[in-house]
């Protein structure tokens, strides 16, 4: 058997990020994957994920997000890949939603640029979203999306080039701790492999994975549709320079989210819904076909928002957001084991971080610690409720 420093289990989005920040620190690192680089059986694909730093989810998520769009940059700068598209990004939903009011609360704390538009400013400098009268939004010109593959693509790139070694159609098969202190084991069908520290970043595989910690995680399946415009200017009005992304709060609080159109003319705008009660599957069982009452349904919740969106399909893709009770992430070193860190229950907003995760889960595993604030990540909240 060989031995590294650190072994990375999953070379996904935080996977990747991990190799690449443990690397970039000197240690001899070992990143085993299950499918291809940069594939599109997980949680990392589909061409976008939403930036933003007015963060409705918790303002505790702020300062990880300032340090995220900074490494982002760095990440562009040095791979010379065009990550980040800044086209602003506007919550829209009625003045008491969680959207709306969450994302305010946020800007307030953290003194973040943004203004509260009323529905006919919102009409005014988006001529692409409909909002009814009452609705508001907050704007925050600084967001944007992230390409997914492409930010997977750098990140395997950096660790590459900085000496990690990926060994990818390889997945993992069991891994263990040895006694004494004395680091890992990693099985796969290739072989056996030994480390001192093991970071588990398996994604929708993390229920399988980390069986033992008894985390409560749903794997739900998900589904990004890119339709064609209706309008007779296609998808010009889209175009990242005019149309914005968006997430929409609905008064039963169902909410859609979506994007300009970065993939030309052809390629159309995706839109999709954010946490839809779908229920749960595994990466194994998953259906990835899409039913016509699916597309039906996103198509009309899409028209609400968006009249001239909703035109022909264009391609919708299946994908999985990993979630726990609280939707709050899981990255850790878990009390129960020396030499183990875990990032997993992303629960669907995990992506726009994951240059930040890399970098804490390189000094949790190298440090012990780590100088971010994780105390919202801490898996043991989880346990008070237990029987
Ligand atoms: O994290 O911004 C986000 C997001 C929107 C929809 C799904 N995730």
């Amino acid at each position: 058997s060989t031995s590294y420093d650190v072994i990375v289990l999953g070379i996904g989005g935080m996977g990747g990020a991990a190799v690449h920040r443990l690397a970039a620190r000197g240690a001899r690192v070992l990143g085993l994957e299950r499918f291809g680089p940069a594939h599109n059986r997980g949680s990392s694909h589909g061409g976008s994920r939403i930036v933003r730093q007015t963060y409705f989810e918790g303002a505790a998520y702020v300062p990880l997000l300032l340090r995220s769009y900074e490494l982002f940059d760095e990440l562009a700068a040095e791979t010379g890949r065009d990550l980040m598209v800044r086209c602003g990004g506007v919550m829209v939903g009625a003045p008491g939603s969680r959207t709306v009011a969450g994302s305010l609360a946020s800007a307030e704390t953290w003194d973040l640029p943004h203004e509260v538009l009323d529905a006919r400013e919102i009409r005014r400098r988006f001529p692409t979203l409909s909002p009814a009268d009452d609705e508001v939004a907050l704007w925050e010109r600084g967001a944007g999306l992230v390409r997914p593959e492409e930010t997977v693509r750098a990140g395997i790139e950096r660790a590459t080039a900085a000496g990690a070694e990926l060994r990818f159609d390889e997945p993992v098969t069991s891994w263990e701790e040895l006694p004494g202190g004395a680091g890992v084991r990693v099985r796969t069908p290739a072989g056996s492999y030994t480390a001192g520290q093991l970071v588990i970043c398996a994604g929708a595989w993390a229920p399988e994975q980390l069986a033992e910690l008894g985390l409560p995680l749903a794997v739900e399946r998900q589904v990004m549709y890119w339709f064609a415009p209706r309008g007779e200017r296609g998808v010009e009005p889209f175009l990242p320079d005019r149309h914005p992304v968006y997430i929409w709060e609905e008064p039963d609080g169902t909410s859609v989210y979506g994007f300009p159109a970065i993939d030309g003319p052809e390629g159309g705008a995706k839109v999709a819904f954010y946490r839809s009660n779908v229920g749960t599957t595994t990466p194994e069982t998953i259906d990835r076909t899409v039913r016509p009452e699916e597309v039906a349904a996103m198509a009309e919740h899409a028209g609400r928002h968006l009249p001239d969106l909703p035109g022909r399909l264009l391609r919708a893709v299946t994908c999985m957001y990993t979630s726990t009770p609280d939707d709050h992430f899981v990255i850790a070193r878990p009390a129960r084991y020396a030499s183990v860190t875990v990032a997993c229950g992303f629960s669907g907003h995990g992506f726009k971080f994951v240059p930040v995760v890399g970098e804490i889960l390189a000094e949790l595993a190298l440090d012990g610690s780590t100088r971010h604030p994780v105390e919202l990540f801490d898996p043991s909240r989880f346990e008070e409720s237990r029987p």
